[in-house]
């Protein structure tokens, strides 16, 4: 068996602006208190704790193209890029608690800078691929994907406070879990593109096993790459994660959701963790909330070792009578 990752660093992005809905800075203080870092170190990682980074609100940060806020959230992932890229060199499996999804661009580009090309595993409700061009919303956080990836640059326009960012990503070590509330521009790039996606109809028609078999028959079939795992809460069904920007009806189950971690641990790739959009303030009782946050710490726990069948440490020894 491949020798597992079991060391963890752990950095909050208490970041809001890729969208406009206030509460979900306040997810990486809530999973920490959630106990995130006990349960880790309790199932035998060594956990490090680099703190939330603190962002800059850029002044005059007017809509570009329509989309709202670019220089500040240009800044943040920046800031965000060299704290994985930090966390990488320290040796670590980077763990990234948003937050929005934008800060998807800075956690990959920080990533790769590190340690070369990675996969992409993106588990999604949405595909988050629009370009600033085609979004409707002018939310930065349905954007991320055409930013990091090589095939698009051409159809991106400049953007205040990028110019730090080069594209990391091949549209080949793409692969997408989960979607089911996806834009027309966005199918047409995918299309274009030929963008590997497992969406809620091929989750229905194949299973999750074989969902997870064919993802990593797909990325190793050029080469065993490490995995960057961007795991957005809302793709898992709102009636379980509903404390979230933008909840789509008809997600992954609980366990659907938490063995795509378990099938990725186990394959002793997993090099870096998102977790975003968790929303305190978007639940409608503190027991959505809760069940929110801990269902987002079990699905972590999950990348870094926790079976559902138990777990005891390698030292682990029989008391005698
Ligand atoms: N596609 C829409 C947009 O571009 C919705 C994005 C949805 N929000 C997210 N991202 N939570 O996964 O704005
Ligand atoms: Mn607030
Ligand atoms: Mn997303
Ligand atoms: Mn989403």
């Amino acid at each position: 068996p491949p020798p597992l990752q079991r060391s963890v660093g752990i950095i909050g992005a208490p970041f809001s602006k890729g969208q406009s809905k206030d509460g979900v800075e306040c997810a990486p203080n809530k999973l920490r208190a959630a106990g995130l870092l006990d349960r880790l170190q309790q199932q035998g990682c060594a956990v490090k704790d680099y703190g939330n980074l603190t962002f800059e609100n850029v002044a005059l940060d007017e809509p570009v193209n329509g989309s709202k806020s670019v220089r500040t959230v240009g800044s943040a992932n920046q800031r965000l890029s060299e704290a994985v890229k930090a966390v990488k060199r320290d040796g670590h499996t980077a763990v990234i608690l948003g937050g929005d999804h934008s800060l998807a661009i800075g956690s990959i580009h920080g990533h790769t800078a590190a340690v070369g090309p990675v996969s992409v595993v993106w588990v999604d409700a949405h595909a988050d691929i629009n370009t600033p061009l085609t979004s409707n919303t002018g939310n930065v956080h349905g954007q991320p994907m055409s930013y990091l990836l090589y095939e698009l640059q051409s159809k991106l326009p400049p953007l205040p406070n990028f110019s730090w960012m080069k594209p990391c990503v091949s549209s080949r070590d793409l692969v997408y879990i989960g979607l089911r509330d996806v834009d027309p521009a966005e199918h047409y790039i995918m299309k274009l593109l030929a963008v590997k996606v497992f969406s809620m109809t091929q989750v229905d028609q194949l299973g999750m096993a074989r969902v997870m078999e064919e993802t990593c028959d797909y990325l190793w079939d050029r080469a065993k790459k490490p995995i960057h795992l961007s795991y957005d809460i809302d793709a898992i069904d709102p009636s379980i994660t509903p404390a979230t920007g933008t909840p789509a009806v008809g997600g992954l189950t609980y366990r659907e959701g938490v063995y795509i971690t378990e099938y990725l641990y186990q394959t002793g790739l997993l090099s870096a963790v998102d977790m975003v959009e968790v929303n305190p303030l978007r639940g409608r009782t503190e027991d959505d909330v809760r069940s929110t946050v801990s269902t987002a710490v079990d699905l972590l726990l999950g990348c870094f070792g926790r079976r559902r069948e138990g777990n005891h440490l390698p030292d682990y020894s029989l008391p005698e009578p």
